[in-house]
């Protein structure tokens, strides 16, 4: 099995030829910019400024602490911080040690950090205390008998200094000690999938191709030293972290303003204090930064762009952005996996409040195909394919998986529906894949119809989208049960199974029988429609 599939010679040579793969590891842009500026503000968090030079610093010691306790370049890591400062002192550091992490989201509970453990067999967890399945020790020791090789747990803010992580990054160190030279064409983390399986699959990403998504997204969005950037959504989240995300703006020189979530109660006083120029919303957000606004509250003077993705964000929506919120709109359709298209700055107005953008670079190769697998004309919807410089080409360790998310000239499909224009712009009117996107959050079917299944009195089970006025879409199970069942159960049943609260079915429907495709599968499409009608 796999853990990495590289790019074909042919198109790796390509790409370093373009100038997209520079052969740098994904620590380069820090490199400069702690020559360049080492007392600019890095990161604000709270009431903490992290200068350049302190990034720099605490991720090198924490690096070489970490090789000084055995453990070795090419190891692998969960991690589960929330928004702080020390999420990214502990990437870089990961970075600097050559070990690969794969960032957990904060709201991620048992089920998902197990099967992390489990796929990536790490030697390394870093956690934080303030999490409730580390107010003790017992989950702790669960995943040292998952992961036999797990060496170290470090803990945010933990009582003994020996496993406080932040003792870990304290700078005074022997910043002598080597680290290891990295291979910029090898894997530098890995990012977690949106999925539609049944186990979370993960994305390994390299430092040539994060880096180069991450340089050409500040570019694009014009990141400078002055810029400060809202980073209000999960920080793991590949949108926040490279559409030019955190990354972005440290390859800029600027700031990262760090927020705990998007409410605007606490962002506008955040942005103001800090005179955020940037931030990065789902569609769900805004909404309820619009509405703050209506009520009278006033949007921070200092705001001049809002980016808006993760979810299809309603044109009606888009249009009040600028006379609402005083700022430009960009508009930004990406996935974890690669492909990243953006609004530009000087396209006209119309195209920015319909379309999610083009693509980052020209050698992205999208296609847009019919379910036949032919090319689609310009404007008739299809499914979005993609291969190039940015876009992986495997999960981790998921040969059956990956045979059906890739065609044999590596094309990735990534279940969306879009409608490209003669432009290259695309907009995306829909989605294959089985899973439900609620409020930017991602939830794959499959997982949590399996993990209702598990109830002994469900004999059959489907999770389908319902749209919301709020969220976007919502998640719905309907079920076939052996005797009548109340929702309370059903929710008390997979809260009980650790998975993480955003994928608890907001409705419950109980059918006697279920309606079938002609070849005998749950009929979704039916299921959708019939829960538009008992709304
Ligand atoms: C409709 N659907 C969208 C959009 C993503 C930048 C921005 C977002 C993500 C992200 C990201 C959408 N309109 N504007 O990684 O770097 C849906 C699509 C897509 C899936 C990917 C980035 N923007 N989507 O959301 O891996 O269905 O990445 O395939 O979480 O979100 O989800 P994810």
């Amino acid at each position: 099995m796999t853990d990495f599939t590289p790019w074909p010679e042919n198109l790796a040579e390509l790409y370093r030829q373009k100038g997209y793969w520079i052969d740098k590891p994904l620590t380069h842009g820090l490199h400069y910019q702690v020559q360049a500026r080492p007392g600019a503000s890095a990161i604000q968090c709270g009431a903490r400024a992290i200068s350049y030079a302190d990034l720099d610093h605490m991720s090198s010691a924490l690096a070489v602490r970490l090789l000084a306790e055995g453990l070795q370049p090419g190891e692998r890591a969960v991690v589960q911080l929330p928004n702080c400062a020390e999420f990214y002192i502990t990437f870089f550091a990961l970075l600097k040690a050559g070990i690969m992490p794969v960032n957990a989201l904060f709201n991620h509970r048992a089920l998902e950090l197990r099967s992390y453990v489990e796929q990536l067999q790490p030697t390394l967890f870093i956690g934080s205390r303030g999490h409730a399945l580390f107010k003790d020790d017992a989950f702790e020791t669960e995943l040292r008998e998952i992961s036999k090789g797990l060496k170290l747990c470090l803990y945010l803010g933990d009582a003994d200094p020996r496993a406080d992580l932040q003792q870990w990054m304290a700078p005074e160190v022997a910043e002598t000690a080597e680290l290891p030279e990295l291979d910029p064409g090898s894997v530098a983390f890995y990012q977690l999938s949106g999925g539609s399986t049944g186990t979370p699959k993960l994305i390994p990403r390299t430092h040539n191709d994060y880096d180069y998504s991450v340089r050409a997204s500040a570019e694009i969005c014009a990141l400078t030293p002055q810029t400060r950037f809202l980073c209000a959504l999960p920080a793991p989240h590949n949108y926040v972290m490279s559409s030019p995300g955190a990354l972005g703006v440290f390859f800029a020189g600027g700031t990262v303003v760090m927020a705990d979530n998007p409410d605007p109660s606490l962002c506008f006083d955040i942005m103001e204090q800090h005179g955020v120029t940037v931030a990065a919303l789902v569609p769900s957000a805004v909404g309820l930064w619009l509405e703050a606004v209506r009520e009278g509250k006033t949007p921070p003077a200092s705001l001049e762009l809002l980016q808006v993705g993760g979810a299809s964000f309603a044109e009606a929506l888009a249009r009040q952005v600028p006379e609402l919120l005083g700022c430009q709109l960009q508009q930004v359709f990406g996935m974890a996996e690669g492909l990243v298209n953006y609004t530009r700055f000087d396209d006209p107005e119309e195209r920015i409040f319909t379309t999610q953008g083009c693509p980052i670079s020209e050698h992205d190769e999208v296609r847009v195909r019919n379910a036949d697998g032919y090319d689609c004309a310009v404007g008739e919807p299809g499914q979005l394919w993609v291969r190039g410089p940015y876009t992986f080409r495997g999960y981790f360790r998921s040969p059956e998986h990956n045979k059906s998310a890739f065609d044999a000239e590596g094309f990735y499909f990534s279940g969306d529906l879009v409608q490209r224009d003669a432009d290259g712009y695309l907009r995306v009117v829909g989605r294959v894949k089985d899973q439900i996107n609620r409020g930017g959050e991602k939830i794959a079917a499959e997982e949590v119809e399996g993990l209702l299944l598990r109830h002994p009195e469900v004999l059959e089970a489907a999770l389908v989208a319902q749209p919301d006025a709020r969220l976007g879409e919502r998640g719905c199970a309907v079920l076939v049960t052996r005797n009548p069942l109340r929702p309370v159960e059903l929710r008390r049943h997979l809260m009980g199974l650790g998975v993480a609260e955003y994928k608890l079915p907001d409705r419950f429907i109980f059918v006697e029988t279920m309606p079938l495709t002609a070849v005998g599968k749950i009929n979704k499409r039916v299921l959708r429609d019939t829960i538009l009608e008992t709304q």
